[in-house]
């Protein structure tokens, strides 16, 4: 986490930077922890960039395979006033899968596919899942936040679930600004 080992250098220079520093930033990262070890796709970090054109999603994996029968959602959060959030980004984490953006029924993926530029692929050797979506998609709207959810069928029992930053819980902010 970024902002925590910034603040526990505790020097006058990185405080300097801390207050300095705009509210909201166009570059997002946090580490999650090993809390969904049962699966090879346990979330190990997050990582958001709103460019001028897109936004750009990243979530890293523990091991990501081409044999994964995992899945993972891209939450959007353009509305702050309206709980949950307005988009989902649905992909499998296997080979063969596909993905698609929707509007989001509470925290699922809904009915209504999004018409606008965008891709995703896992990208095996990797282990990372790489999400690119046009501003255009989410009426180019100046912040965003995110969130990831991972669901592993993988041993028919009961699925393993991991969520970054937590579930149900979102990014900070991550204003537009240069770059992707
Ligand atoms: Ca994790
Ligand atoms: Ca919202």
């Amino acid at each position: 986490m970024r902002s925590r080992t910034a603040l526990t250098a505790g020097t006058a220079l990185a405080l300097a930077a801390l207050v300095a520093a705009p509210a909201h930033a166009e570059f997002y990262s946090i580490d999650d922890p090993a809390d969904a070890t049962a699966s090879l796709t346990d979330i190990v970090a997050l990582e958001a960039n709103h460019g001028t054109d897109n936004l750009l999603v990243k979530v890293r994996f523990t091991e990501l395979m081409r044999s994964s029968a995992a899945s993972v959602s891209v939450f959007i959060d353009t509305d702050r006033d309206v709980a949950g959030p307005e988009y989902v980004l649905s992909s499998g984490l296997g080979d063969g899968t596909d993905y698609v953006l929707t509007k989001a029924d509470g925290w699922r993926g809904g009915d209504q596919r999004v018409d606008c530029d965008y891709a995703a692929r896992p990208r095996w050797g990797r282990d990372v899942f790489r999400a690119r979506i046009s501003r255009a998609c989410f009426d180019r709207v100046p912040s965003v936040r995110v969130s990831a959810k991972m669901v592993d069928q993988a041993d028919g029992s009961h699925p393993v679930i991991d969520w970054a930053p937590k579930r149900h819980r979102w990014s900070l902010p991550v204003a537009s600004g240069l770059g992707v």
